[in-house]
């Protein structure tokens, strides 16, 4: 069923989803295999080895590429295999504007992998588009966007900088993991390319690493799949597999997301040991009309810090922590929690992680699908 006319729940369990050819399998078969009988040389049905197509990766880049209104998807290893191939566009010398509040491992890739080969990287907090501005230079080719950021939660006016973007004639490529596309959709505001952690909300059951770019022009899809056959990137089928199920109830996952979301954020806003809580849905957040205007709901990610900003307390609390579970990651079914500072955001330096919200209490939250009441009276045993 191809119709992308549908609404966005009938698109995630059907659209580039077709029975099986050979036997009406309802399920995309996983094709587990490398490579493709030709019956002469330069004849084949479209696949001729597996780094360049496999027919599950296919089916999913499809599905993938509707729930985000593109026209292209591109499904890679890993995340940060998605972000590195963007940085391939980019030639020696070229600049790229940063959210400086964005993954620690993004931040590591750009910093320690691609400022070696030639990139430049300038960081910035993108609340106005005058700051940016104030950076664009005629090396700058490329403005990075994280909203919702990793892990303070701040939203960055996607159109406003698309306006730049085409101004200054530069890509603007947004990192969409924390919203997932049930919540927000980039390209319809202006953004070339849209790139995620499918191993977060999309893939949706902690079992698979894997990143995706969906996007719309024919020569940045071409650029883009020629560097991802180069280098390799691709995701294996049984991990494609994994991803299209996950899909399939992305947004019931993300309903409940959000309700448990917002319940949780009221709750430890309330909390007299609670010093700030970041999460969009506040009207007291500084962007909170932004966030309106381009999400259609505010999520289940959290982040929150402690009177008196004692690592200690925040350790104390994560080891109490039962239903939450303490580990990377987020976007899954299960309830996460986790200390950016030492975990996802070691990576970068302590004044750079302070600068940006990142102290030593924080703790994020990633608010899974359990029942609400044992959530908020783990939390409340932790706490006590
Ligand atoms: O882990 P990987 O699939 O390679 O995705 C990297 C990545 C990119 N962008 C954002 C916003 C992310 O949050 C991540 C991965 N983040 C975590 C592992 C984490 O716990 O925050």
């Amino acid at each position: 069923m191809q119709n992308n006319q549908h609404k966005f729940d009938t698109k995630a369990l059907h659209a580039g989803i077709e029975p099986d050819e050979a036997t009406g399998a309802i399920m995309t078969p996983i094709y587990q295999t490398s490579t493709y009988a030709q019956p002469s040389p330069g004849v084949n049905k479209g696949y001729e080895y597996s780094r360049t197509q496999n027919p599950t990766r296919h089916a999913l880049e499809k599905n993938l590429s509707a729930l985000e209104n593109g026209k292209y998807g591109l499904a890679f290893g890993s995340g940060l295999a998605a972000i590195d191939a963007c940085m391939r566009l980019l030639k020696r010398g070229e600049e790229v504007i940063s959210t400086n509040d964005l993954y620690g491992g993004s931040y590591r890739l750009f910093t320690k992998v691609h400022e070696q080969y030639g990139l430049k990287f300038r960081f910035t907090g993108m609340q106005n588009t005058s700051d940016v501005e104030a950076l664009i230079n005629k090396n700058t080719k490329m403005i990075w966007v994280e909203t919702p950021t990793n892990p303070t939660m701040n939203i960055i006016d996607i159109e406003a900088f698309a306006i730049v973007a085409k101004k200054h004639k530069l890509l603007l490529v947004v990192d969409n993991t924390f919203a997932s596309p049930y919540l927000q959709n980039p390209l319809d505001m202006g953004a070339d390319i849209v790139m995620h952690s499918v191993t977060k909300y999309i893939g949706g059951h902690s079992d698979v690493v894997m990143g995706f770019l969906a996007l719309n022009d024919d020569e940045i899809r071409a650029k883009l799949a020629f560097i991802q056959n180069s280098v390799g990137a691709v995701c294996g089928p049984m991990d494609a597999f994994l991803a299209i199920r996950g899909i399939k109830t992305l947004h019931l996952r993300m309903q409940r997301h959000c309700e448990n979301g917002a319940k949780v954020a009221h709750w430890l806003k309330a909390h007299p040991k609670v010093d700030k809580v970041y999460w969009p849905g506040f009207e007291s957040h500084p962007n909170h009309e932004v966030a309106k205007k381009q999400m259609r709901d505010f999520g289940g990610m959290i982040s929150f810090s402690l009177k008196g900003d004692k690592m200690e307390n925040a350790f104390d609390l994560l080891s109490r922590l039962s239903v939450f579970t303490l580990a990377e990651s987020l976007g899954g079914v299960e309830s996460l929690a986790g200390h950016p500072a030492t975990m996802t955001h070691a990576a970068l330096p302590k004044t750079e992680r302070e600068k940006n919200g990142v102290t030593d209490s924080l703790i994020r939250l990633s608010v899974g699908v359990e029942h609400i009441n044992d959530l908020l009276s783990d939390l409340e045993q932790a706490m006590s």
